[in-house]
């Protein structure tokens, strides 16, 4: 079959049915075998091989899974302390439901939508079975949450027998089958654009990027597109007159540095479809964590402080967003002269609160702060795990349970107007000398997901 394939590279008429997986040969609207309409044909099909793959709906496809009564019916998961939707399934979203919204003004946009409590261990359990999935078909995926991870499947198609994007369509039928879930696949020759292709169809998506379209493709798209342009730089850019990333494309990279720091550099690059970030299988990292060089060495806990703060919601809202928790806060500084100093404790339970991890930084940090001058502040987890067991409500002390309902009501306002608009006391208006450095300047998370030992 695969040399069938080979002859049909380039050839835009020609592609495969993500039904019965049959090749079609011609132009029809539909499966020449099954008559199934979704069929894939692109140019580049055969030829491209980095892969995004995302689940639709997740937490509320297993639910509808696990009850077919609410197949048909508006589904919508939250609720509970934080009062927010973590997600609804696509009926619901027709009302205009989306993730991250008050529960009332969900409720107050579908009424009739049946509510449930996310079921945390379920999801993960769910998750690591399509992760377990996904590394039958190559050594190399790379998670980025609960429901969603790059794959790399350059090379494999010796051991499978058919190229990429024929292993892919197989794979996501595969989960519908023996999981119960639907998937979106996104297929291109980069990270960034994979990701995108992944989200363009949803759900039960397939969409594929190819190098010769990148550019015009991406020409009409905003720049909220680009990896890293949240709320707040697409304010900055859009004072600045940028809308459209067909904008950045015809500026100069050394003008785009000049306004917009490492920044600058990455919206030349990922306007342009550069983008050469390989895939990576993270099994040996084991924490998670943030730091930041300063411009200008700190020494006094004015300064440091507030940098603390920044980067522990950093880590915590990385933990939120991989559904995991950490038990050993790590402190982590470097001297003027380039000594490091790790500081680390262990806590009663593993947390993904940016309070207690600041809280803890704080302690570890206040012995330090001797007048040492510091070029480097890092702050992160390691002991990760699932996020179940993490952060129990604490009977004896009252004031961390507040502060935890007081952090999930700070997570939901700034799901939904942006980080910017809800500062703690601590980061509040300290945006300059100890400012944590841009994305860009910022060492990666490192994650090692739960569900990905054994
Ligand atoms: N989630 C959450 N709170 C958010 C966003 C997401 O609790 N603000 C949870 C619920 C989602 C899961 O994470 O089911 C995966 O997030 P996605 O962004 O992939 O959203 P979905 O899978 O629900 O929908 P989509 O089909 O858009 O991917
Ligand atoms: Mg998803």
């Amino acid at each position: 079959m695969f040399a069938v394939m080979a002859a049909s590279v380039n050839d835009p008429s020609q592609g495969f049915c993500r039904d019965c997986l049959a090749l079609q040969r011609d132009s029809q609207p539909r499966c020449t075998q099954c008559g199934s309409p979704r069929l894939a044909r692109h140019a580049e099909l055969y030829r491209l091989h980095l892969a995004h793959i995302d689940c639709d709906a997740f937490y509320a496809a297993v639910e509808k899974r696990d009850n077919p009564e609410l197949r048909d019916k508006p589904v919508i998961i939250g609720g509970g302390k934080r009062g927010v939707v973590s997600t609804a399934c696509y009926i619901a979203r027709i009302k205009g439901v989306r993730s991250a919204m008050p529960m009332f003004k969900a409720l107050e946009a579908c009424p009739e939508a049946t509510v449930i409590k996310p079921d945390m261990e379920k999801y993960v359990r769910v998750g690591r079975e399509i992760r377990a999935m996904m590394q039958a078909l190559t050594p190399l995926v790379e998670p980025i949450s609960i429901d969603e991870a790059f794959l790399d499947l350059g090379g494999t198609e010796r051991l499978h027998g058919k190229p990429p994007a024929l292993v892919l369509a197989n794979f996501a039928a595969a989960v519908e089958r023996e999981i119960g879930i639907t998937v979106s696949v996104g297929l291109s020759y980069c990270k960034f654009l994979a990701k995108v292709a992944s989200d363009f169809r949803k759900p039960r998506g397939f969409s594929v990027i190819g190098e010769a379209e990148a550019v015009g493709f991406l020409a009409e798209q905003p720049v909220t597109l680009i990896w890293g342009v949240g709320k707040a730089f697409a304010a900055t850019l859009a004072n600045d007159g940028i809308r459209m990333i067909g904008q950045l494309q015809r500026m100069e990279r050394d003008e785009l540095m000049r306004r917009y720091g490492t920044m600058g550099n990455r919206l030349y690059r990922l306007s342009r479809g550069q983008d050469d970030r390989s895939v990576h299988s993270d099994h040996d990292a084991k924490s998670v964590s943030a730091e930041t060089t300063f411009d200008t060495d700190l020494a006094s806990p004015a300064d440091l402080v507030p940098v603390l703060r920044a980067l522990a919601e950093k880590v915590s809202a990385r933990l939120k967003k991989s559904g995991i928790a950490g038990r050993t806060v790590v402190l982590k500084l470097k001297t003027q002269d380039f000594k490091i100093r790790t500081r680390n404790r262990q806590l009663a339970d593993p947390t993904r609160l940016a309070d207690r991890i600041f809280l803890t930084g704080l302690q570890l940090l206040e012995k330090e702060t001797d007048g040492t001058k510091y070029r480097l502040l890092g702050i992160g987890v390691s002991d990760l795990s699932s996020v179940d067991k993490a952060d129990p409500p604490d009977l004896i002390d009252v004031q961390a349970r507040k502060r935890a309902l007081a952090e999930g009501a700070i997570d939901a306002l700034r799901d939904k107007f942006g980080r910017k608009a809800v500062e703690t006391g601590y980061t509040f208006g300290k945006g300059h000398r100890g400012r944590p450095a841009r994305p860009d300047e910022d060492e990666g998370p490192e994650v090692q997901h739960p569900w990905e030992r054994n």
